[in-house]
């Protein structure tokens, strides 16, 4: 059974939120809690991206987060700021890449937590969101701390987001957090706040131990979808089909294979697995070998279609986003494949990405329509599983090549009985 829900509000009466990054976690958070009757001051460092937030347009294409936006700034429950103002709750949503040595750049969350330290009052909760190295919580309430020690007691915590693009809003709203603060009473705070727009479970635990958390659960996937890769290509070396492979050994009661494709893309699963990595090198032993596994498979990709257009074949790249339905270019594998292969082989490669309307930076290939590109022969490269793609009629796919590295073209699934009827 689930606990009892905390419905009011915060103890010390939260009604306002500074939310410093209006990206895909920050700018879905920052309308959600608007929605929810709290004042919310949104913060972005970008001129661009206030002033087309401002205008109540969403620069993230991202289901129903306009209409919330829109929403939140008739109601004049939204504000847009270069400068975080004072608040209750400051959540911090900024982006952590990953920099040379595949280590972590924190530059952004440090930033952010300087430009909040002036609006700081005693008694606040600054949470942060961002995906970080285990100890950055503890990081930012030292800088805190030192930029304004007459201050009494901030509260810290983190509370790592775990949205899937494409269904953020509902996710947001759904899925089980988890929230660690650096102090008991911090971890109390943050997981008061949380439960004011989330349906899901809130676990309360620690900061460290949250941080952890989040870069476990983007390992477990990057690491299990480096093993459906490697699969794939033992299956290629025995000509055996690994999407038959993998539908049966899942037929097993404790055996869940995911899926192979041209490789891990997004800016999480592909990047945080080194967040790990990084702080405990001589330990962490499966989790570079599974970010090489990938490389392994996205170059195994490109030379196969590469040795086709070697012998004159073009090559129509099907989707160039990092997974299907989403118009996300980061880390994108089919973006770097398709990239790659026009590179080598000029005038031989189209791209079809249905999300764009010219060839993004880096491409030097003509961006088609589906429909245009059908009008041309040559090889099919499924790099991205959109729904448009997988839908294409029998027709449109007959007497031609296809290289369909995400299986969205096999027949559904046979039962075993049918099989050997
Ligand atoms: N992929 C495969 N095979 C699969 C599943 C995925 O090749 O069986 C590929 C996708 O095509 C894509 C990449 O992996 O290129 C990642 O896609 P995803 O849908 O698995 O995940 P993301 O990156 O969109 O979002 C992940 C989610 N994390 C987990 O599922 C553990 C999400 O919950 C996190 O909030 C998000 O990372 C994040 O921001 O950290």
């Amino acid at each position: 059974m689930r606990k009892p829900r905390f419905h009011g509000k915060l103890p010390g009466m939260t009604t306002s939120v500074t939310v410093l990054g209006l990206g895909y976690v920050g700018l879905p958070t920052a309308a959600l809690l608007a929605s929810r009757g709290l004042r919310v001051h949104g913060v972005d460092t970008s001129a661009a991206v206030r002033a087309t937030l401002a205008a109540g347009r969403s620069h993230i294409a991202e289901a129903d987060v306009e209409a919330l936006l829109e929403r939140a700034l008739r109601a004049g429950l939204f504000t847009l700021h270069a400068e975080p103002p004072p608040a209750d709750v400051f959540v911090i949503a900024v982006p952590t890449p990953l920099g040379p040595g595949h280590a972590p750049m924190l530059g952004h969350v440090l930033d952010a937590a300087r430009a909040l330290a002036p609006a700081l009052r005693s008694g606040d909760l600054v949470l942060l969101e961002s995906t970080s190295p285990i100890g950055t919580t503890a990081r930012i309430a030292e800088l805190l701390r030192g930029l304004r020690p007459e201050l009494g007691e901030v509260h810290v915590a983190y509370g790592p987001e775990r949205v899937l693009p494409g269904r953020i809003l509902a996710e947001l709203v759904e899925n089980d957090r988890v929230a660690g603060g650096l102090t008991p009473e911090a971890t109390r705070r943050a997981v008061a706040f949380y439960r004011l727009f989330v349906r899901g479970e809130v676990h309360a635990t620690d900061a460290a131990t949250a941080e952890m958390v989040k870069l476990s659960e983007n390992a477990f996937r990057d690491v299990n979808i480096a093993f459906a890769n490697e699969l794939s290509l033992i299956a290629g070396r025995h000509e055996l089909d690994v999407w038959r492979v993998i539908e049966l050994a899942n037929r097993h009661p404790r055996v869940n294979i995911l899926k192979p494709g041209p490789g891990v893309g997004g800016h999480c699963i592909a990047v945080d697995p080194w967040f790990l990595a990084h702080g405990a090198p001589e330990a962490a032993r499966l989790i570079p070998a599974a970010r090489a596994v990938d490389a392994a498979k996205r170059a195994a990709v490109l030379e196969q279609a590469s040795a086709l257009c070697a012998a004159g074949e073009r090559v129509i790249c099907l989707g160039l986003a990092f997974k299907g339905d989403v118009d996300d270019l980061r880390e994108s594998p089919a973006l770097a494949i398709a990239a790659a292969l026009a590179q080598r082989h000029p005038g031989l490669v189209v791209a079809v990405e249905p999300h764009l309307d010219a060839p993004p930076a880096g491409l030097e290939a003509p961006l088609l329509s589906l429909d245009a590109a059908l009008e041309l022969p040559g090889t099919l490269l499924v790099l991205t599983d959109h729904r448009v793609f997988a839908r294409l009629p029998p027709a449109a796919l007959a007497g031609r090549r296809i290289i369909d590295t995400r299986g969205i073209f096999r027949r559904p699934i046979v039962p075993h009985r049918e099989e050997n009827a």
